[in-house]
């Protein structure tokens, strides 16, 4: 068989539904571009974005003991169980390698979250739903929190914060 010379114009013309194709893919990507900053401001899904300074970390750790003394209900393992009251400032610690308290939370009812780490960055990982907030050392980080749904959740920790980590599990329970 002998080596022959291509054809010089080898490709076919676009077809009508060629065309059409690469138009609909075209305008769909086009709405997905413009609907993504749209999307940020009508979604649900951003995260909260209160934060304040943490100057003083025992004044953190005073606001998390006043409330365990004034509102615990339980405890799990030697970490008390908090039932804060509904609208209020909850306080959670997180350090090397827990999360302090373990909150009790009632459903349809609204709450700020402050979280704080009194050594390195720790993520705040509700399970299963999957919600990710972090918890670092100097910042306050308000989560405002309204439960939908009952249960107990755990809250994973998911930077890694050294040779404790996997064992940082918390908890918060919703009734
Ligand atoms: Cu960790």
């Amino acid at each position: 068989m002998a080596i022959k010379e291509p054809e010089r114009i080898w490709w076919k013309p676009y077809t009508r539904d060629e065309r059409l194709w690469v138009a609909m893919a075209l305008l769909w990507m086009m709405a997905s571009f413009v609907f993504m900053p749209v999307y940020h401001f009508i979604g649900a899904q951003n995260p909260p974005s209160e934060t304040y300074r943490v100057r003083d970390k025992e004044k953190f750790r005073a606001l998390v003991d006043g409330m365990v003394n004034k509102y615990k209900v339980g405890e799990e393992k030697g970490i008390p169980i908090v039932k804060p009251e509904p609208g209020s400032d909850v306080f959670v610690q997180a350090s090397m390698w827990q999360w302090y308290p373990i909150l009790q939370l009632e459903k349809a009812k609204t709450y700020r979250i402050h979280l704080a780490s009194m050594d390195v960055t720790h993520g705040f990982s509700i399970q299963p739903i999957n919600m990710n907030f972090m918890a670092l050392p100097d910042y306050d980080y308000v989560v405002t929190l309204t439960p939908t749904t009952s249960g107990d959740y755990y809250i994973v920790c998911n930077e890694f914060c050294g040779l404790g980590h996997h064992l940082m599990v918390g908890k918060m329970i919703i009734k």
